[in-house]
């Protein structure tokens, strides 16, 4: 029986209730702003209880669907569980849910890839119809009502400020030592009344530690005590260590030639093993005094922190293994000062990440031998999670890099090809390129110099050949000749591997 201690403010009590009663009040058909980021501070049991109600109108003959927008990816709680039970019409902006995944490239769900920190926005410029209903986790109600956010930020806000109602889940697994982490910025000017946003330094805080939300939008509370995703963390394979070893040569060289200071710029880096693997890196590298302006705060960050190597963390959520959550937690009197929490739309500016000059290091499923990357979909047609926060930083960051080994599926896809099946980022946001093979730095380059240095430097010896041919007989054959291609082969790579399931000729 749950104590009610994380609700202090005791005008809200009456609100509370379970689950279903709280599911059952959003209408059929309504647009649900969901937390959520990462894995991160989800809503764990109203997402279940309406999957349940929604596979109950299904067998009923009472077939119902909602659009589900959150912050970036969930957990199988909510985007699996509704997408299991044919519950969701539209998603947005950003998921990875192996299930939803599957539907949306079946064509049973709308799936709008949305650049983060342009959600926000959106919806308050009216761009994607209108938000009925918000269902947030946080960590407690404060006496005065504010909210205490959990271990993500994402649109919370902005869903808290739009929905017409909005549904609280009080998850008491959550560290109320959390409390004072998060930095809620609130000015939301429009244009052409926006002012400058004021954050010059990755640890500034400018917004309040919480969300405002008047109580009459409050139609519901649930208490809930479960766990976020956390998945395990797993060691960083070779290829990963290649590509860190790399980048961490290049950050240095780049310090010595003094195009960068001594404790480099404000890192961003995106999940995963490679990312972790640089993080890593530079725990044994000689960079001191770091900071990271960020999307998302992973293992190798609080690693790195607990080395003091990194000074402040910025970011919009955690994304972390269980035993860095237990430490987390362990700590949180010191990592609170030293980590925060924003909003995704402040995490992701533009604005900030052009003052600030942020290093942004991204994975990619692709780039071809001109630099232009794909990080989403899996031979031009199957997304795979979508884009991210990449295009936030990789545009407007110092220097944006992107990583990835320089083959999968056993060796039978290359990720070098001659020309791109999905442009996500195009050849102007792409500075630097890295695979275990190589780094290909592509500043001041023209497409043909691009184009050796690429195949040079990042490609696989199996592939090697067959680019160095294509790039020569394009070069010989192409009609127009400042970026050459074969058209009538530039896909050709992607075309065999769907045929014969690989890219050897
Ligand atoms: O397939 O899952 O079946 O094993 O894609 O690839 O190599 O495990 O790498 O997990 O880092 O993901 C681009 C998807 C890379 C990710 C992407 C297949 C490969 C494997 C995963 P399996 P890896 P990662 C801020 C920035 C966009 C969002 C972003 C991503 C699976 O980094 O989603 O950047 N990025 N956010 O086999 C076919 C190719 C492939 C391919 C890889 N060329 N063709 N399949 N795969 N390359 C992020 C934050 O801060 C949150």
């Amino acid at each position: 029986m749950a104590d009610h201690s994380r609700i202090r403010c005791k005008s809200l009590l009456d609100k509370i209730m379970s689950a279903e009663e709280a599911a059952a009040l959003i209408p059929p058909g309504a647009n649900v702003g969901m937390s959520g980021f990462t894995g991160a501070g989800y809503p764990k049991a109203v997402p279940l209880a309406l999957a349940k109600r929604i596979m109950d109108a299904n067998l009923s003959g009472h077939k119902f669907r909602i659009g589900v927008w959150t912050g970036a990816s969930t957990a199988p709680e909510l985007d699996g569980a509704l997408a299991m039970v044919d519950g969701v019409e539209l998603r947005l902006p950003y998921q990875s849910d192996p299930v939803l995944r599957k539907k949306i490239n079946a064509g049973e769900i709308e799936y709008i890839d949305i650049h983060l920190s342009n959600v926000a926005q959106f919806v308050l410029f009216g761009f994607l119809g209108k938000l009925d209903m918000a269902v947030i986790e946080v960590t407690g109600i404060r006496e005065d009502g504010q909210l205490i956010p959990s271990s993500s930020v994402g649109n919370n806000k902005t869903w808290i400020d739009m929905a017409d109602k909005v549904i609280l889940e009080v998850n008491a697994w959550q560290s109320e030592k959390l409390e004072g982490m998060h930095d809620i910025y609130y000015v939301s000017d429009l244009p052409p009344h926006r002012k400058p946003i004021p954050l010059i330094n990755p640890g500034d805080r400018i917004g309040s530690p919480y969300f405002a939300c008047p109580p009459e939008k409050i139609l519901a509370i649930v208490e809930t005590n479960a766990p976020d995703r956390n998945t395990p963390f797993t060691p960083p394979d070779e290829a990963s260590k290649k590509i860190a070893g790399h980048i961490l040569d290049f950050l240095a060289l780049e310090v010595k030639k003094g195009r960068i200071p001594e404790n480099l710029l404000p890192i961003q880096s995106g999940v995963g093993n490679i990312a972790n693997a640089v993080l890593l890196g530079l725990q044994e590298g000689k960079f001191e005094n770091l900071t990271s302006y960020t999307e998302v705060i992973q293992d190798g960050m609080i690693a790195l922190m607990k080395t003091g190597r990194l000074v402040t963390a910025s970011a919009t959520a955690f994304s972390l293994s269980p035993q860095a959550v237990e430490d987390v937690n362990a700590h949180m009197d010191e990592y609170r000062g030293r980590i925060i929490l924003r909003p995704q739309e402040i995490s992701n500016h533009p604005e900030i990440i052009r003052r600030l000059g942020c290093l942004a290091m991204n994975g990619m499923m692709e780039a071809d031998i001109y630099g232009n990357v794909n990080s989403t979909h899996v031979m031009g047609t199957r997304i795979m999670n979508g884009i991210g926060g990449s295009g936030d930083f990789a545009r407007n960051a110092f220097l944006s890099l992107f990583m990835t080994p320089s083959t999968t599926k056993n060796g039978t896809i290359s990720c070098i090809v001659p020309m791109v099946s999905h442009v996500d980022h195009t050849e102007h946001d792409v500075e630097i390129i890295v695979t275990e093979q190589g780094l290909a730095d592509l500043r001041g380059l023209s497409p043909k110099q691009r184009a050796k240095q690429i195949i040079e430097k990042c490609a696989h010896p199996d592939y090697k050949p067959a680019l160095r041919e294509y790039f020569r007989r394009a070069l010989e054959l192409s009609p127009g000749k400042h970026t050459p291609h074969m058209l009538d082969e530039a896909l050709g790579w992607h075309i065999r591997y769907l045929h014969s399931g690989t890219m050897h000729g």
